[in-house]
């Protein structure tokens, strides 16, 4: 998907489980673990329009490009992007970039970044950002960032000012930006090897072979 903009649908139609969950939300691609994208939603509006803002609650300004569907929880909207349209003047260029709104006006919260990769379009394509889609339990946020680290998230971020987790080593720590509880840089340490942004594989009965993709 190309898009510089996030659109929600007046009713939250296209982020509504199947089977709808405590909160309505859709914390993970699919909505549930059994990955049934149909919803059980009665009344859904069928068009929109941008222009007129027909059945559009509100737009918020993204990167560039976006591969990972939104995901709705904890009373916010993440999806990942890339730096195209930077919400911080200080962080310019290519980046991998995780954004969060608030999910009831669409206000821009905070952001996680990721440098690229030095191997380049090898392992990290210019321009595509973070593929993968999150996923929130609680106050807890997991993805993959396009240099291939598993990285848990505050869903708050530092807008509640503290520092959680055993990570304190972020570069960016201001109201904007992401709180880091820990991350896993698994590429090379447990037989995973990375294609690109959007695809990685691992062995799933190494050595003889077989292999799990997981995006
Ligand atoms: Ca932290």
């Amino acid at each position: 998907m190309r898009t510089g903009e996030l659109l929600l649908i007046l009713t939250r139609c296209s982020i509504i489980a199947a089977v709808p969950l405590p909160a309505q939300d859709w914390p993970m691609w699919g909505g549930t673990p059994q990955r049934n994208m149909t919803s059980a939603m009665k009344g859904l509006p069928s068009s929109w329009d941008i222009k007129t803002k027909k059945n559009i609650k509100w737009t918020a300004e993204i990167g560039t490009t976006s591969y990972g569907n939104p995901v709705v929880a904890d009373g916010k909207v993440f999806l990942g992007t890339n730096n195209g349209n930077p919400r911080n003047p200080d962080i310019q260029g290519d980046k991998g970039i995780l954004m969060c709104f608030r999910e009831t006006d669409g206000k821009f919260l905070w952001q996680a970044v990721s440098n690229k990769l030095a191997s380049g379009q090898e392992h990290d394509w210019p321009e595509q950002g973070v593929c993968s889609s999150p996923l929130v339990e609680g106050k807890r946020l997991y993805y993959v960032t396009n240099r291939g680290e598993l990285v848990c998230l505050d869903t708050e971020g530092f807008l509640d000012g503290k520092n959680d987790g055993p990570y304190q080593n972020e570069i960016f720590k201001s109201p904007i930006d992401a709180d880091v509880i820990w991350k896993l840089e698994w590429i090379g340490r447990i037989g995973c090897i990375m294609l690109h942004n959007a695809l990685t594989l691992l062995p799933a009965h190494p050595p003889a072979g077989g292999l799990l993709g997981y995006r």
